[in-house]
This record gives C-alpha cells, sequence and structure tokens, in this order.
C-alpha cells in the first residue's frame, strides 16, 4: 500500500490516510487502497475502528482536484460511484468507526468523516463543502449526510455557502462528539475505542445496525428492525457471558469474541 497504513493494538485498528504532500486528498489509488484495506480488517480480532489522516494539518482535503478535474462525464460517474462504495463500505462496516479528523476535513474528506459512525477531531480541524464554488455538488453522500447530521438548515447553508467552519463551530452544530488539543486526538480516539471495544462485541455490531437501518425507514418498521437485532443476540455466548457476568459480579471478566460469522 502506498497511501494507507494499517496498524492494530489489541482490539483496535487504525488506518491512517497517508498522502500528506496532497493533503491526504482522496485519490482513484487512495480509494482502492482503503477499499482493500477494510476488507483485510480481521472482524474475528478487531472490535473497532479508527480513520484518521497523516500528518498535522489535514484529515483529508477532499477529493483529488488535480484528477478529477480531467474526467469526462463516464469518468466523473466511475470516480463517484468508486467513492460512494468504499463510503458505504464504512458506513456500513460491522464493527464502529471513529474519524479522528487531526485538520482540514473538505469536500470528499467532510464527507468521509460523516460516513463514520462517531467524529471526534484537533482544535485545528476545519469542515466544508466548497464543492458549489468548484461547480460541483457534493458527490461522496455531502448532500445526504451532512443533512442527516447537522439538520437540513444548517447542512444547506454550509452546502450553498461553501463556507467552511472550524472546530469550536462543528462542535456547536454536532457535526463532532469533542475537540481535542491536536497531540491529544488519537489517545482520546484510542481511549474511545477501547471502551467500545469492552463491550460485547455482537451487541455493539447490532446496536450500529439497528440505528443505521432503523434511520433508514419509519418507526414503526424501525421498532422491527431493533426487536430483530435485539432477538438475534440471545444465545449468543456474549449475552450468556454478558448476563452471567453480572449476575455472578464478575464485571471484569473479558467478553469472549466471537467470529462475525456467527453474529
Ligand atoms: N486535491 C488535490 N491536491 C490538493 C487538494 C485536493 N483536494 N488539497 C490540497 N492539495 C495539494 C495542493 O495542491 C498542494 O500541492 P502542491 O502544490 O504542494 O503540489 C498541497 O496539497 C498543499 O496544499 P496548499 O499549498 O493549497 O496548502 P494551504 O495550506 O495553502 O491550503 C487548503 C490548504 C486545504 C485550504 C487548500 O489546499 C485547499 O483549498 N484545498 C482544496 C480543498 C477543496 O476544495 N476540497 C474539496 C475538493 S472537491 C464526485 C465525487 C466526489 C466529489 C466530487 C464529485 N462525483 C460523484 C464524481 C468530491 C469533491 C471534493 O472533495
Amino acid at each position: 500500500m502506498e497511501f494507507i497504513l494499517y496498524e492494530v493494538k489489541d482490539t483496535i485498528a487504525t488506518i491512517t490516510i497517508n498522502r500528506p504532500k496532497a493533503l491526504n486528498a482522496l485519490n482513484s489509488q487512495v480509494l482502492d487502497e482503503l477499499d482493500k484495506t477494510l476488507d483485510a480488517v480481521d472482524l474475528n480480532t478487531v472490535r473497532c475502528l479508527i480513520l484518521t489522516g497523516a500528518g498535522e494539518k489535514s484529515f483529508v482535503a477532499g477529493a483529488d482536484i488535480g484528477e478529477m478535474s480531467t474526467l469526462t462525464k463516464a469518468e466523473g460517474e466511475a470516480f463517484g460511484k468508486k467513492g460512494n462504495d468504499v463510503f458505504r463500505k464504512l458506513e456500513t462496516f460491522p464493527i464502529p468507526v471513529i474519524a479522528a479528523v487531526n485538520g482540514f476535513a473538505l469536500g470528499g474528506g467532510c464527507e468521509i468523516s460523516m460516513s463514520c459512525d462517531i467524529r471526534i477531531c484537533s482544535d485545528n480541524a476545519v469542515f466544508g463543502q466548497p464543492e458549489a464554488g468548484l461547480g460541483i455538488t457534493p458527490g461522496f453522500g455531502g448532500t445526504q449526510r451532512l443533512a442527516r447530521t447537522v439538520g437540513v438548515g444548517m447542512a444547506k447553508q454550509m452546502i450553498y455557502t461553501a463556507r467552511n467552519i472550524k472546530a469550536d463551530e462543528a462542535y456547536r452544530i454536532g457535526l463532532v462528539n469533542a475537540v481535542y488539543p491536536q497531540e491529544e486526538l488519537l489517545p482520546a480516539a484510542e481511549k474511545l475505542a477501547s471502551t467500545i471495544a469492552k463491550n460485547a462485541p455482537i451487541a455493539v455490531r447490532n446496536c450500529k445496525k439497528a440505528i443505521n437501518d432503523g434511520l433508514q425507514t419509519d418507526m414503526d418498521k424501525a421498532i422491527v428492525i431493533e426487536e430483530k437485532l435485539f432477538g438475534d443476540c440471545f444465545e449468543t455466548e456474549d449475552q450468556k457471558a454478558g448476563m452471567a457476568n453480572f449476575l455472578e459480579k464478575d464485571k471484569e471478566k473479558k467478553l469472549k469474541v466471537v467470529p462475525f460469522k456467527n453474529c
């Protein structure tokens, strides 16, 4: 891999988009490598994923404008599909994904962070959807995910004005859950990931699926999705061990990692 770093510590994996000379902009190769890296995550052992960018200046400064500038209509569509497929893979990834946004998150950078379950950022982070100023619409899900994350009015304002916002404003509008000094960002992401990883893995995966799938439908259908995923937890080793631990007052006992295929 030229542009992706992958590191696993215990049950936490970190993917770093590593193209700092171009502020980690997403070209086709980065998207391909990210796709392959996600496919290679060992879901039998990894319980939470962190996505970040290399360097202290940028998370992802968007899709690669140089590469995009020469695309034909057909190539533009293919590029858009490649991005959307990877972003959707992240969004529906079986385990939680935390975006540790360490600087610019513009265009495709803001969009990829919104494909993650949770966003936290450094105090130098800058978010925005500058596409309208470049003569295009957000193309990696920005019109859809921003409105769902910060509300329709704020999303429309950000997208129509193409105005960037700083970390404190991103926090105020609910785009990120927390802001940290740059050097504290990754440790905070790892701490958050390990808190998640301590919980029952099947339950956590089912929670993610219930929230994501339920948001796509009306409440009557959503509650049925929840019922099904709640039911699925029973008779798993997670549920048996989790409840037994409580009943035995052994809360420190580590829950067994159950292979994904058994979920
Ligand atoms: N693409 C390619 N290279 C980029 C880049 C980008 N998005 N952003 C930065 N770079 C490169 C710069 O060209 C420069 O390269 P060298 O000149 O050194 O070779 C290097 O990174 C450092 O950048 P700067 O010199 O500009 O650094 P500054 O600190 O002065 O400025 C900046 C930082 C982030 C404010 C500035 O670089 C900037 O405005 N970058 C562009 C940000 C942007 O507009 N991003 C949104 C891109 S649009 C679609 C699917 C998806 C999309 C569209 C369509 N379809 C469905 C087809 C997505 C679109 C986008 O993401």
